[in-house]
């Protein structure tokens, strides 16, 4: 399959080609290979984009990738006895291990390779695949220590901003407001009470060469940074926001335009760090109102305009932050007309 990259943003005021904004972020043209190597026949709802982050990552990766999966729903609905979707190595680890399993796999090849029983030169992925508990809660320290260790492995956290497979609690990304099995919205609390954690930040903060934010709905971006990833010597990590239909409470059709929502509102933004240069990847000349991501999703339907305005203020200020990091203007002020 030939690709071929949008550059979506780039046609900001005063920015044409050759602009200020190209020149900050230029998107490489390569093609994808037909091949697949996560196989059609797996049990994940309608509307879930895990699919989509985790066939389009094999493709990037390639046959010669080894695939770290803690438990989560990515595991229980592509490894059930007999079946697998999996066209390359796979191994099934448990909740908070995936860090240090892939450090003990990185470590081992190093050795083969000295010893000559794997040819030096052949180039080997190995890849974390894990979900937001798995990695931002339980698995925190596996991954904390893989990354200060400095093992070659690409840590991919798909976050559905909770607990899915167990059956919809909190975790530690599950942002404010959002209501879920152990934040329950009613008379008490107005859903979760606490912000979700910056994961590409944590991880970059212990100096690996790359880390970054995706979304599944803005493909070519989501591609760039696992090619990206993959070509770094050392750890990458990649947070890429994931739409979960029953955790969310959307219809399954609305599964990328949710997606497409949270980078249009400003609710999730993609960047990336490389070698400690910030940069933001998707431009948003004009943000859409916060409550058109909210409104699709049953998961925020008890808010109040009050707890929306607080939620708006929230993403206003992140915004701010982020464009101040970036040197510029690059996610625009809410255009209070937009159609969502
Ligand atoms: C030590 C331990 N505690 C709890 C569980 C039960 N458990 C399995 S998957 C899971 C939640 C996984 O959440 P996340 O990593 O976000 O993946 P998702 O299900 O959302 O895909 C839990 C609590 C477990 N397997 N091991
Ligand atoms: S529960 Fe959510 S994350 Fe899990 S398979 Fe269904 S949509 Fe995907
Ligand atoms: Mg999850």
């Amino acid at each position: 399959m030939s690709f071929k990259i949008n550059v979506r943003g780039l046609q900001l005021p005063g920015a044409g080609r050759g602009g200020a904004l190209e020149a900050l972020y230029e998107f490489e043209s390569f093609d994808l290979p037909e091949q697949e190597l996560f196989m059609p026949g797996h049990g994940l709802c309608g509307g879930c984009t895990i699919p989509v982050i985790t066939r389009h990552m094999l493709k990037v990766l390639g046959p010669d990738t080894i695939v770290v999966n803690p438990t989560g729903c990515l595991e229980v609905s592509t490894v059930t006895y007999p079946r697998t979707n999996w066209a390359v190595p796979w191994i099934h680890v448990a909740f908070g291990n995936g860090g240090s399993v892939a450090s003990g796999i990185e470590a081992a090849i190093k050795v083969l390779k000295r010893r000559g029983v794997i040819d030096p030169n052949r180039k080997i992925n190995v890849v974390v695949v894990a979900g937001d508990g798995a990695t931002a809660d339980i698995g925190f320290q596996a991954l904390s220590g893989m990354l200060e260790r400095g093992h070659r492995v690409i840590y991919v956290m798909y976050d559905n901003e909770g607990y899915m497979n167990t059956g919809i609690q909190r975790s530690g990304t599950t942002p404010l407001f959002a209501s879920a099995t152990t934040s329950p919205a009613g008379k008490k609390i107005p859903g979760n009470l606490t912000h979700k954690k910056p994961m590409a930040f944590i991880a970059a903060a212990h100096g690996i060469p790359y880390s970054a934010t995706a979304n599944p709905a803005y493909l070519a971006d989501m591609i760039q940074k696992f090619k990206k990833a993959a070509e770094v010597d050392g750890p990458s990590f990649l947070h890429i926001i994931q739409s979960c239909t029953p955790g969310w409470r959307f219809e399954p059709k609305y599964g990328i335009r949710v997606m497409e929502l949270a980078t249009e509102t400003g609710f999730w933004v993609n960047y990336e760090i490389e070698n400690g240069v910030f940069r933001i990847t998707t431009p948003v000349p004009k943000r859409k109102p916060i409550e058109c991501f909210l409104k699709l999703q049953g998961r925020f339907r008890h808010l109040t305009k009050e707890h929306i305005a607080i939620l708006q203020k929230v993403i206003d200020e992140d915004v701010k932050r982020l464009n101040e990091m970036a040197g510029g203007e690059f996610i625009g002020p809410v255009d209070p007309e937009a159609k969502c």
